[in-house]
């Protein structure tokens, strides 16, 4: 399999974390790319021009990362991350990784406001996808993941270390203990570990 990488996007991360989970790393080449340019090699891949993008070992391009990740976890024998069709396990994992990938969504949207002059209308912008972001952390301190056993904690890894890589003048440890302590706890495995964000 190829895959469209950027190593500083939190959603590259989070497939090459579900990807280690289910020990695939080694079945999958990434291609370095940038996808700000829209590079034709992408494009032919994800017409979004949108970091990741898969491409199976038949030649299908699969993007946007949850349909990566659930694709992932039909392959290989490792213990899936999704739970199962019906069940209340799946709903709230993907509850949870929906509110995971609505904090990167509006902390990558921040990171792309700021280096444009902050009128009145793009500080409003900022203000409001912060507050998104904040809410978003209380819900998951009310009730934070337990180990890295799903796509849910998998997902919220990621988002807390995108804020950390990205936001680190804003601090979030002091006002959300137990999810500090759960991402102290999971930050030290291999699916973490092994995809920090450089660059
Ligand atoms: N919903 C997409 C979001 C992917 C995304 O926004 N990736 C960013 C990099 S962090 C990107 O490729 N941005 C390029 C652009 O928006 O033109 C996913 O989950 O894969």
């Amino acid at each position: 399999m190829k895959l469209h990488h950027a190593s500083a996007s939190p959603y590259v991360r989070k497939v090459m974390a579900c990807a280690i989970a289910r020990g695939l790393a080694g079945r999958i080449e990434t291609i370095a790319t940038n996808p700000h340019v829209s590079p034709p090699e992408l494009l032919v891949d994800n017409p979004l021009s949108k970091v990741p993008a898969l491409v199976t070992d038949d030649g299908t391009a699969i993007y946007d990362s949850p349909v990566i990740c659930e694709y992932l976890d039909t392959l290989g024998d490792a213990a899936p991350l999704f739970p199962p069709t019906g069940s209340m396990a799946r709903l709230h994992a993907q509850i949870m990784h929906a509110t995971a990938d609505g904090i990167l969504d509006a902390a990558v949207a921040r990171r792309l406001n700021m280096p444009h002059p902050q009128d009145d209308g793009r500080r409003a912008f900022d203000a409001r996808q912060k507050a998104a972001v904040d809410r978003a952390l209380d819900v998951l301190e009310k009730a934070p993941p337990k180990g890295l056993s799903d796509i849910g904690a998998i997902a919220v890894g990621c988002a807390l270390g995108y804020l950390d890589f990205r936001f680190g003048h804003e601090p979030w440890r002091a006002t959300h203990p137990a999810l500090a302590a759960w991402y102290a706890e999971v930050s030290p495995l291999a699916p973490m570990s092994e995809t920090a964000p450089t660059g």
